[in-house]
């Protein structure tokens, strides 16, 4: 049986990652065009690349819990395709598998990127990144470039979307797990697994606005939601 897994913030929050639609609007106090889109890095770099600094010393401070281990677990025992789709750029899925290495037909995609990578906006070449960036950092791969997150901003494409797509395609399991539905094309890829014939699941803390698209919700917080779902398979 293929299976198709995506993740939103809600899978993090019980970490300690705060999730993106707060009620104010704000994400953890900027606006959204200042600090998730090309414009507001072109407008103002130190700005836009402090706010992924801090986000990326944050991930010190936190630690997967257990909606990342039971994924991390299913993984290791699932003997079909099993693709993990994030939208979460933090690394605790990433790390959730390191402590549990997962069965040969597993993987994980990282669709808007990840805090701890930087890219060359000359070049393209993305690399590992742990510290911080400067407003203007020199890159190390092209004598033009500078370094920006590794982040799909609005506007941008999402990276990987032939391999997710193609997986969507010919999967018997999509399920859903801790995002709002809000941002496509994530918020779409439950209509091409119902294409594909696939049972649809979403797991989160309360229905969300596209519940409707899915055979089946599953409600409360992920760390006990997901081990209890993914259990029972
Ligand atoms: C819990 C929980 C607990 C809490 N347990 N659950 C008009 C119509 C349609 C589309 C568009 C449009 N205008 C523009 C667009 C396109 C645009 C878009 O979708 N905009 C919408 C706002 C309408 N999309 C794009 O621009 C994308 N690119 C694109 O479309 O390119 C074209 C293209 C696509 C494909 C092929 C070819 C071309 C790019 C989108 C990039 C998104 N980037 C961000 C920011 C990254 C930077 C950063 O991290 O700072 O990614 S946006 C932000 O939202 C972030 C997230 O990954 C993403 C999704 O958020 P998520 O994860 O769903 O979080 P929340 O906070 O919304 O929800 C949390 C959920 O958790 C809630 O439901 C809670 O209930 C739940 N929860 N605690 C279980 N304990």
């Amino acid at each position: 049986m293929n299976l198709v897994v995506l993740t939103g913030a809600g899978v993090s929050a019980e970490s300690g990652v705060p999730t993106f639609r707060a009620s104010d609007g704000l994400w953890e106090g900027h606006r959204v065009e200042a600090v998730a889109t090309p414009e507001g890095f072109a407008a103002n770099p130190a700005l836009v690349q402090d706010f992924y600094n801090q986000r990326r010393r944050q991930l010190a401070t936190v630690h997967p819990n257990a909606a990342h281990r039971a994924l991390a677990d299913l993984a290791a025992r699932w003997t079909g395709e099993f693709l993990l789709v994030t939208q979460n750029v933090d690394d605790l899925h990433d790390r959730a598998h390191a402590d549990t290495p997962p069965a040969p037909g597993f993987e994980l995609i990282h669709m808007h990127g990840e805090l701890k990578k930087a890219r060359c906006t000359a070049s393209g070449v993305v690399c590992d990144w742990a510290g911080d960036l400067a407003p203007a950092h020199a890159s190390p791969h092209h004598p033009r470039g500078t370094l920006r997150p590794h982040i799909v901003w609005f506007g941008e494409i999402p990276l990987e979307m032939e391999r997710i797509e193609a997986a969507l395609a010919r999967c018997d399991l999509f399920v859903s797990i801790g995002t709002s539905g809000a941002v496509y094309p994530a918020a779409g890829f439950v209509q091409l697994a119902r294409m594909a014939g696939a049972r649809t699941v979403e797991i989160n803390l309360e229905p969300t606005q596209g519940a409707r698209l899915f055979d089946e919700g599953v409600y409360g917080p992920a760390s006990e939601t997901v081990p209890g779902f993914f259990g029972t398979l």
